[in-house]
């Protein structure tokens, strides 16, 4: 009996230390990016280590970057493994004269209200709330789709991320933490033929919302499109490039195919220098 209590105490003690830790570990890498440390003005964007194929194999950091290029607000890429995921324990956060904000969509929210930026001008309320649904898509949907696949499902998953360059230990910790995540999310409980046919499905509704347009809403781009493009950016020349899905985009359906050149020539004009570089090993 007594030595269960001791083990329990021992075990809360652990807790609670690594608690109390991770607040020093932040607080560290907060103060990194303090005003006096960085330049006035610009934007430390927060994200994953560059690897080939894209600047980011994470479609969150992705969006924000591609945020970051339309609205032209000045930034400098961090993207060092210690300082991938911030204060909310994921990846992409952002330092502006020494205020932190965590999460790609609160990034430009805020840098939207700082920097004035309106990239909608051109739609209507209706147009822009369309787009906003398409997000919801991407973000809450096709995300654990990519999950699953990546790594979940094991395979060529995991190999892709492996090629890219990262490092086992994290591909491992992260296998681990999405097949939990993917769980307690829903998608992860189905059976894989289930989820891959929505896929495939969402993937057809991309193509239908594309239709003849240039960007989602039109000619134009609205915001939205820096999510959508850092997502399917992913099975284009990503980690998902070895994937069904992306050879059903390839075959099937040009027009996502040539909506991400489109994206990635508008606003990444130096793609190929911002890539990782393969490993040579
Ligand atoms: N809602 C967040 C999602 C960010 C997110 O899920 N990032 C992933 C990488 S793609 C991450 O940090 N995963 C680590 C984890 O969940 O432990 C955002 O928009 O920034």
């Amino acid at each position: 009996m007594w030595d269960i209590v001791f083990y329990l105490i021992i075990a809360g003690i652990a807790y609670f230390a690594y608690g109390y830790m991770q607040g020093v570990w932040l607080q560290k890498k907060l103060d990194q990016f303090t005003a006096e440390k960085c330049p006035k003005d610009v934007v430390i964007m927060h994200g994953t280590e560059r690897m080939p194929g894209v600047p980011s194999p994470s479609p969150f950091v992705l969006k924000l970057e591609t945020f970051l290029r339309m609205a032209k607000i000045p930034y400098e890429y961090d993207g060092k493994l210690r300082n991938t995921f911030g204060p909310k324990g994921k990846t992409p956060w952002c330092s502006l004269n020494g205020e932190h904000v965590a999460d790609s969509q609160l990034c430009i929210e805020y840098l939207t209200k700082k920097f004035k930026v309106n990239l909608d001008s051109n739609y209507t309320e209706k147009e822009k709330a369309f787009a906003k649904l398409l997000r919801y898509m991407f973000e809450e949907h096709m995300f654990w789709e990519f999950v699953l696949w990546l790594w979940v499902w094991g395979g060529p998953g995991i190999e892709a991320v492996l090629k890219l360059g990262a490092p086992r230990f994290l591909v491992k910790y992260l296998s681990w933490n999405y097949t939990r995540l993917a769980w307690s999310q829903g998608l992860g409980r189905h059976a894989r033929a289930d989820v891959e046919r929505w896929a495939y499905e969402d993937i057809h509704t991309i193509s239908v919302v594309l239709d003849k347009n240039k960007f989602i809403l039109g000619d134009e781009p609205c915001v939205e499109d820096a999510a959508v493009f850092g997502f399917l950016a992913q099975m284009m020349w990503g980690c998902m490039t070895t994937s069904e899905y992306a050879k059903v985009i390839k075959f099937k359906y040009p027009n996502i195919q040539a909506y991400c050149e489109r994206m990635r020539d508008r606003y990444f004009p130096d793609w190929d220098q911002i890539c990782g570089k393969p490993k040579t090993s």
